[in-house]
């Protein structure tokens, strides 16, 4: 499997909770490198485009509130297999079916305060690393 690179955001509620040093350190010890990253405080309008897949979704209000109410810090991770490999660093989407060890099932305080967020897919990774970062911003 060839080096692949994933966008990652560490939610409002971990840096709420002073938690971004212990989640990186989930991200580092699994083999994935933080390549880029910076803190930003995302407007309703970046949190609607960013998850507007779910415009339609029951709780696409709340999400958008979640995202938007604090700081974030968005990231692309690097390593063997990224975006699988993070979405199980990251367990399920509900921390309660999130597996022992993952980051939801440590951090995440419920469904919509879960945490984190990792791209599903390469055509995804790629459109979220855009949307955040410019190319001279990753150093892998
Ligand atoms: P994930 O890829 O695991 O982040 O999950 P999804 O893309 O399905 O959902 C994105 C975000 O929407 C989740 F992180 C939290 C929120 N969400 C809810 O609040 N309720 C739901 O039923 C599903 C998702």
């Amino acid at each position: 499997m060839a080096i692949q690179r994933t966008f990652s955001i560490l939610k409002p509620d971990v840096t709420r909770r002073n938690l971004t040093g212990a989640v990186n350190a989930k991200i580092e010890a699994a083999g994935l490198r933080i390549v880029a990253q910076k803190r930003v405080h995302m407007t309703r309008g970046q949190a609607e485009t960013f998850y507007a897949v779910h415009k339609e979704r029951p709780f696409f209000g709340e999400l958008v509130d979640q995202m938007s109410a604090g700081p974030v810090v968005v990231q692309v991770l690097e390593g063997e297999n990224a975006i699988l490999k993070y979405r199980e660093v990251m367990g399920a989407t509900n921390p309660e079916k999130a597996e022992a060890g993952t980051i939801r099932k440590e951090f995440a305080l419920n469904m919509g305060e879960n945490s984190v967020h990792g791209s599903d897919a390469e055509e995804t990774a790629a459109i979220e690393i855009a949307q955040w970062f410019a190319g001279n911003e990753i150093v892998g």
